[in-house]
């Protein structure tokens, strides 16, 4: 059996701050990934590949054991549902929180709400805890826009500095969940390499807490 380990990441903000913290676990891209069209990635750990795929896919992955770990942010997993995989390690990378987003000065509808999100689980849930029947509209981007056509009276969406919601009119109106990105493991992989992926996590939770130190250090 093979002892080598995948581990799943996306492109953008997850990898741009997951890389350091590997890169302090002694593990680093060969290849610059934005440079490149390859999926798989060689790293210095001659163990350890890492594959690039979208960020929603990161949890099949892992689930199914193509990966034997990887990073998704709580929105995401909360979304997939998140029972099999493993969820050790809070990177407290890529934070935001999940929103609900109204127009400015808009008035809750009388009777079904219609929620414009590609949190579609995330959404009937939230509601669902409130009380509130709503209908729920898939979308797989730019839900900023749905309030402002009358496809929706509200969003379900990540929001960090809000700047997106502003510049469309919009503001948060209610707040569903904190969120930053978590390590996940494959529960067979969590047995079958223990050694190799124990090691990891210990590693990357050293950096995450050396990165918390410089960070109130540097305040
Ligand atoms: O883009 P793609 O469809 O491929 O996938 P993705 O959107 O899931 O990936 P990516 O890389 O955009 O986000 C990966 C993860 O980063 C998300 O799952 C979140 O956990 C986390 N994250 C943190 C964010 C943000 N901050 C964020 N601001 N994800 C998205 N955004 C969006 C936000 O919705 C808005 O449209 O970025 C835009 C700017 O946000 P403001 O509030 O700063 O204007
Ligand atoms: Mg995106």
């Amino acid at each position: 059996m093979s002892s080598a380990i995948t581990i799943a990441l996306s492109k953008g903000r997850i990898l741009k701050e997951t890389l350091p913290l590997l890169a302090d676990a002694g593990i680093e891209l060969l290849e610059d990934p934005d440079k490149s069209r390859k999926l798989i990635f060689p790293t210095t750990n001659e163990n350890v590949n890492i594959v690039i795929i979208r960020a929603t896919d990161v949890p099949t992955f892992v689930e199914h054991g193509a990966a034997d770990i990887g990073v998704a942010g709580k929105d995401v997993l909360m979304e997939h549902g998140a029972n099999g995989v493993y969820e050790p390690l809070d990177l407290n990378i890529a934070c935001c929180k999940l929103m609900v987003a109204a127009k400015v000065d808009a008035v809750e509808p009388v009777g079904r709400i219609k929620v414009a999100t590609k949190f579609v689980n995330i959404a009937r849930n939230y509601f669902a805890e409130q009380g509130k029947q709503v209908d729920v509209i898939k979308l797989y981007g730019s839900m900023e826009l749905a309030p402002l056509v009358g496809l929706a009276d509200c969003i379900v969406d990540v929001v960090d500095t809000g700047n997106t919601l502003r510049a469309n009119g919009l503001e948060p109106t209610e707040y569903i969940s904190y969120v930053s990105s978590r390590l996940i493991v494959n529960k067979a992989s969590m047995k079958t390499k223990h050694d190799i992926l124990d090691g990891l996590i210990q590693s990357l939770s050293d950096a995450v807490e050396r990165r918390r130190e410089s960070v109130v250090t540097n305040k």
